[in-house]
């Protein structure tokens, strides 16, 4: 007589195409939450803005998607704990909130806005992560996205607090697929180069819309958040048992975090 064989190695199940994007109110997220909607997962988007998403999951309803709004912040532990408890059913997480908050020198930089950068794009990722690896192990087929950045695979002046947040996301995706490796889980980092998005670079500069302007000045195209979302939906999209470490995107312009052709 065979015994049944246990959930996590049972293959593939319906909650492998449930995707979970944080950060899913605009950029980034929000590109990524329609790409995967389009390619027939439910999505789950979180943030803080509940308004966002929940327009989101509205457009992409009215596209003939599945899309569930749940308003969270990936730093506030107890939530996330909550947000696990209510979508036990998940295959797919993408794990992009995070962001940039200033970019001075080290040696003026705010300890305020490094322990920030730190929060949002470390530990929400760890908290995102480990609330969810039960339930993506137990869907039999997961995969965990870390979107993480240039900047954690390189420094630049000015960039440093930023830096260290992506190089921690980098560690913390690499050591992860060393220590679950044999699990039904993937992790898969996604670092993308020079962006322009309706936020990123505004927020880094506190709303200073001329600064962040400076950040693209004279590059001809700047990859959009739509370019990041197809390289993350390609990835998840692979056969299970593909699983790509890490894929750099970056403009054809860029050729480096500090060798930037601009046309002035
Ligand atoms: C964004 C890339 O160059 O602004 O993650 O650090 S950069």
């Amino acid at each position: 007589m065979t015994a049944a064989a246990p959930a996590a190695s049972a293959g593939p199940s319906a909650a492998s195409r449930i995707a979970v994007v944080t950060g899913a109110s605009s950029g980034i997220g929000a590109a990524t939450a329609r790409q995967l909607a389009a390619a027939g997962y439910r999505v789950v988007l979180t943030a803080r803005r509940k308004d966002r998403i929940e327009a989101l999951a509205e457009e992409i309803a009215a596209a003939g998607g599945r899309a569930t709004a749940y308003a969270l912040d990936v730093t506030d532990r107890a939530a996330v704990d909550e947000f696990a408890t209510a979508f036990q059913k998940i295959g797919v997480l993408v794990n992009n909130a995070g962001g940039a908050l200033g970019a001075d020198p080290v040696a003026s930089g705010d300890p305020e806005q490094w322990r920030q950068m730190y929060e949002t794009n470390v530990i929400g990722t760890l908290n995102v992560t480990q609330a969810l690896l039960p339930a993506l192990t137990a869907s039999g087929d997961g995969t965990v996205v870390v979107v993480s950045s240039t900047a954690g695979h390189g420094t630049y002046e000015g960039g440093a607090g930023y830096v260290a947040a992506k190089h921690a996301e980098h560690v913390l995706a690499e050591t992860l697929r060393l220590e679950i490796v044999g699990t039904p889980v993937r992790v898969i980092e996604i670092a993308p180069g020079m962006v322009r998005t309706e936020e990123f670079a505004l927020t880094r500069f506190d709303g200073d819309a001329e600064k962040a302007a400076k950040v693209y000045a004279g590059v001809a195209e700047p990859l959009t958040a739509e370019d990041v979302a197809e390289t993350i939906t390609w990835t998840v999209t692979r056969p299970s048992h593909v699983n790509i470490d890490l894929l750099v995107v970056r403009p054809r312009a860029q050729a480096s975090n500090t060798k930037v052709h601009r046309e002035l």
